[in-house]
């Protein structure tokens, strides 16, 4: 494989550690937990894995051992999120350190590959070529669901083959949700096989009382507001264009939030205050309006929207006719046999509802067709396909004609739009993931030599310098809930979405106004650096920083 000067560089650095995984560790363990919510239901689910002690790892004398070798298998579960490559190199090393016979294998392409018993011996000379490396093409990634018990035997079958004491899945709330139900199976059935979860995501909604933020979401962040930084010189420079920009996200509008805060653009759309306000798509557009016609009065006509990914789903007229729409296409063969976009089109109409019926015929062809693209495995409509940005610009294109037929608005109005997503999920580390993911892996594998099960890797105190950072575990059951899944109440770990009484929110909404008018407030970030000052090379993310001065 060829390298970029970068890349060669990158394989070298050795990433920063907490002191207390730099030499043998003694796990602490603290008071029996409760779940987040529904402790009577979580426990009765969970009789094996609730109410676990939350653990802290110390320094202790000697050197990390253990005198029996065995084998670890390892699953990435999901979406891409940089850092991903530095958790199995920490398991590694940390498998090799306790014991140079331990093994190290991976599931290829997800989860699938424990149940289809797909799988690949990960050796020095291949971990060492991931080392610090954006992806997760070391042994792929899926999106299947480990979630019925004939899964949970074949994964007992190839454990058993390959003489493995436990799994390791990398994943976000989903994944690791499976990943206890996993766990608790295994107990139930007493085949010693243990599970440790590790927390990732871009989106920043695996996160809670213990996880301060999950793997991915630094690097990713940095990325977009390079690019947003660089949009909003070149719109501050040619002074001609609207730049409407959707960011990656799913539900939660993390991402969106944490750009505005590093890159400051004229508007940025968050999906949980348009639900929190009862905002319909015309108040959306209305908002936007305002600021450009404010803005073209002092002849500025070009700007930058952020839009989450999301925001279609928490517009409620929208929530209701996306719930239908899934309800009716879940396992539809009549739809799918349909020929052609018109005659699906008049088969949705007869379906829905009036008054989603009559929302659907009022948004443009093309984005209600893709409100009927295929669903994922939840069933849910997949959001990075909806071009909102598009769809904003198109209705407030209309808007701002129907002012300038009035002569309230006379500025000139030419918009572009941009999705970033896919451009910043296999980027190369940030220092800060690259630190933290090693840190997560070493973590999981001291959990694993001490026999422990059903529990998330855990790294925190993640604002101050690495040395610093105190790693453990958390039951996973701690951060569950009983939620409605698919018409069921299923227990699962609790998203985070953007808190409005938040830090990073408040401080949002604090400047916004004056971001929004002002010629120009923009910062334009750069690249993440790699080498360099620490101000500027390690610094976590605005959202982390203020969420934890607020503490
Ligand atoms: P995870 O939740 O699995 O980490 O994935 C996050 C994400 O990047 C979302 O932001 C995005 O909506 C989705 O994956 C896109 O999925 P896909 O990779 O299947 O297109």
């Amino acid at each position: 494989m060829q390298k970029s000067p970068l890349q060669i560089a990158r394989q070298s650095y050795q990433p920063k550690m907490p002191i207390a995984l730099q030499g043998n560790v003694k796990l602490v363990e603290g008071a029996k937990t409760e779940s987040v919510a529904d402790q009577a239901d979580i426990k009765d689910l969970f009789p094996n894995t609730y109410g676990l002690p939350v653990i802290t790892m110390e320094p202790t004398a000697g050197v990390p051992s253990c005198s029996e070798p065995f084998n670890v298998g390892v699953i990435l579960s999901g979406g891409q999120a940089p850092g991903g490559h530095n958790v199995i190199c920490g398991l590694y090393d940390g498998l090799k350190q306790l014991n140079p016979d331990n093994k190290l294998y991976g599931f290829l392409g997800g989860p699938s590959g424990l149940v289809e018993h797909q799988y690949s011996l990960l050796t020095g000379d291949i971990i060492d070529e991931y080392r610090n490396t954006g992806g997760f093409d070391i042994i792929g990634s899926g999106r299947t669901k480990l979630e019925e018990t004939w899964q949970f035997d074949k994964g007992i079958e190839i454990c058993e083959e390959l003489g493995i004491k436990a799994i390791v899945i990398i994943g976000g709330d989903d994944s690791n949700t499976n990943a206890c139900v996993l766990a608790e199976y295994y107990l139930q059935k007493g085949c010693g096989i243990q599970v440790i979860g590790c927390p990732k995501t871009i989106d920043g909604d695996l996160k809670n009382e213990m996880i301060e933020t999950s793997f991915g979401f630094d690097t990713a962040c940095k990325v977009y507001s390079e690019l947003i930084g660089n949009i909003q010189r070149d719109a501050n420079s040619a002074k001609k264009y609207w730049h409407f920009i959707r960011l990656m996200g799913r539900s939660a509008s993390h991402i969106a939030l944490e750009c505005a805060l590093q890159s400051q653009p004229n508007i940025c759309l968050i999906s949980e205050e348009v639900e929190s306000k009862n905002m319909t798509l015309n108040d959306i557009v209305e908002q936007i309006v305002e600021v450009i016609v404010n803005r073209a009065n002092e002849n500025l006509n070009f700007g930058t929207i952020l839009i989450p990914e999301g925001l279609i789903e928490f517009i409620p007229a929208m929530r209701i006719l996306i719930q239908e729409l899934n309800d009716m296409l879940a396992h539809n063969e009549e739809f799918s046999s349909l020929e052609g976009d018109d005659a699906k089109r008049e088969y949705v109409k007869s379906m829905l509802s009036p008054a989603s019926c009559d929302l659907y015929r009022s948004l443009p062809k093309g984005i209600a067709r893709q409100l009927t693209l295929d669903r994922d495995p939840h069933g849910n409509v997949m959001v990075s396909q909806i071009e909102t940005e598009k769809l904003l610009i198109e209705m407030v294109s209309k808007r701002l004609a129907q002012l300038k037929a009035t002569g309230s608005y006379k500025g000139k109005f030419s918009a572009l739009n941009h999705f970033f997503g896919y451009e910043g999920r296999c980027a190369i580390p940030s220092n800060f993931d690259a630190d933290y993911c090693y840190s997560i892996g070493i973590t999981a594998t001291h959990l694993i030599a001490a026999g422990k099960t059903g529990y998330m890797s855990l790294v925190r105190n993640l604002t101050k310098p690495a040395a610093e950072w105190i790693a453990g575990g958390v039951p996973i059951t701690m951060m569950m809930n009983m939620e409605k899944r698919h018409g069921k109440m299923k227990p699962v770990i609790q998203k985070a979405l953007v808190d409005l009484n938040g830090a990073p929110f408040l401080y949002l909404k604090s400047h916004r106004e004056e971001w929004a008018d002002a010629n120009t407030s923009y910062i334009y970030p750069g690249p993440i650096q790699y080498y360099g000052p620490t101000e500027v090379c390690d610094q976590p993310t605005h959202t982390l920083r203020l969420e934890q001065q607020s503490k």
